[in-house]
């Protein structure tokens, strides 16, 4: 059996589910494509920070009433070295704006929800997902269901957004994109853990041993992340471990210590930067990671698979009102002006924070002056708070 759909998204994470919300509000229907169960993209830990835009952008469109309910707002960080902290004041350096901490898999709760009351299609468990026609004006997504029936989906547009591993950019003819990519010599061994939260706001802190940073999830249930080898296996990282090195990284001159508790998750990832460019090929449009990855460090991930949409929606708006294409031909234009600078911010916190291996004595010494520089200078802070709490979305 074969289907019709105004625009076929491949991947309901953050990217894909917003997109299939945003264009729904303007009457404009699709079919999101999802390799995952429900319940598995629900449960998946992963970012934590929204920006303000973010916040407002799901609130003004019907889905941030959880959030405004259940998440924290937060109006600064601590960014902690040399055994001293030191705040950041974002309403007070940005003209008012704060962040908020609500977990990534709680905003597709809220996204699923509201996609499928308002009727609409969510396919989950799909495989072996291949687009084709893409630079005709009838492109197709193949599938097979989770009922194992090979299916195609007529489309006038795709939304790619299938995430780091997605397949949509494979079919992209070779040649046709340049990619950009840095690798870093780190991971982040994540942690969630039973425990009351140790600090009201984030931690971020560089010691000699390494990165260390505090996070949280609910006045029960904290997120700690901790530097290490991209080599390292979980099986090196016994809890005991674990603590001891975020009690001697985050230590401060005033006996500071992270509450701790039993730990019920971890996870080890790798960091790195990559764009691909141009993130449009034909009618296929890439968004969210599926286009560009950035380290975890500037929290800026999902929100730059928000702001994506938000202008690919804009853009498929103005075609279905007025048959006019010049956004969509700006889309990977305008979205990668933003992208950039989200990689440049995110590569400046990752490569202030982190210890590099085979980093000197006079690396490590920059690092710091430039950590009292930024913490010392309204300039320098101003410049830290703006980007973490997120640019203009246009
Ligand atoms: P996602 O979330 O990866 O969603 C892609 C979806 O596509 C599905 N998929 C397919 N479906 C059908 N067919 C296929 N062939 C498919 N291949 C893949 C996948 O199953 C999935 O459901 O991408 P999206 O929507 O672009 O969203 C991006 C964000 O998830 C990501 O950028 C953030 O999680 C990054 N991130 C953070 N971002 C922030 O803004 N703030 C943070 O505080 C933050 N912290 C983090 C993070 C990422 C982390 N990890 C695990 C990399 C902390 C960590 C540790
Ligand atoms: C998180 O809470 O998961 C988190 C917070 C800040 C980051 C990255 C991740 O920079």
């Amino acid at each position: 059996m074969n289907l019709r759909t105004q625009v076929g998204i491949v991947g309901a994470g953050p990217a894909g589910l917003l997109l299939a919300h945003l264009l729904h509000l303007q009457g404009i229907e699709s079919v999101v494509l999802e390799s995952r169960s429900r319940e598995e993209i629900e449960q998946t830990i992963r970012a934590g920070v929204l920006e303000q835009g973010t916040v407002d952008l799901m609130v003004a469109s019907g889905v941030g009433e959880r959030l405004r309910r259940e998440g924290f707002f937060h109006e600064g960080i601590r960014l902690r070295f040399d055994a001293r902290e030191h705040r950041i004041d974002f309403p007070a350096l940005t003209g008012g704006k704060k962040v908020t901490v609500y977990a990534q898999h709680e905003v597709l709760k809220d996204l699923v929800r509201a996609r499928l009351e308002a009727g609409g299609q969510i396919l989950f468990e799909v495989r072996d997902v291949t687009v084709y026609d893409l630079d005709t004006a009838a492109p197709k997504v193949r599938y097979r269901t989770r009922e194992d029936e090979l299916r195609e989906l007529a489309c006038d547009f795709i939304g790619g957004c299938d995430g780091t591993q997605g397949v949509c950019r494979r079919h992209i003819p070779g040649g046709t994109l340049a990619v950009f990519e840095k690798v870093y010599p780190f991971a982040w061994l994540g942690i969630l853990c039973e425990a009351p939260p140790s600090s009201d706001e984030l931690v971020y802190a560089l010691h000699e041993r390494g990165f260390a940073l505090v996070s949280t999830r609910s006045p029960e249930i904290q997120r700690l992340y901790l530097q290490v080898d991209p080599g390292d296996k979980l099986e090196s990282w016994p809890d005991e471990r674990i603590w001891a090195e975020l009690r001697e990284r985050l230590a401060t001159r005033d006996g500071w210590a992270p509450k701790e508790g039993p730990i019920f998750h971890k996870t080890i990832v790798g960091m790195r930067s990559f764009v691909l460019e141009p993130m449009q090929y034909g009618r296929l449009f890439l968004a969210g990671d599926a286009a560009h990855v950035v380290p975890p460090t500037g929290a800026k991930g999902l929100n730059l698979a928000v702001a994506d949409v938000r202008v690919l929606a804009r853009a498929l708006e103005k075609f279905y009102k007025s048959a006019k294409t010049d956004l969509l031909e700006q889309y990977s234009a305008t979205a990668l002006r933003r992208v950039w600078k989200a990689q440049r911010f995110s590569w400046w916190m990752t490569s202030m924070l982190h210890r590099f291996p085979g980093g000197d004595a006079f690396q490590y010494r920059v690092q710091l002056a430039e950590l009292d520089y930024v913490t010392s200078s309204r300039a320098a802070s101003s410049a830290l708070a703006e980007n973490y709490v997120g640019l203009p979305l246009d």
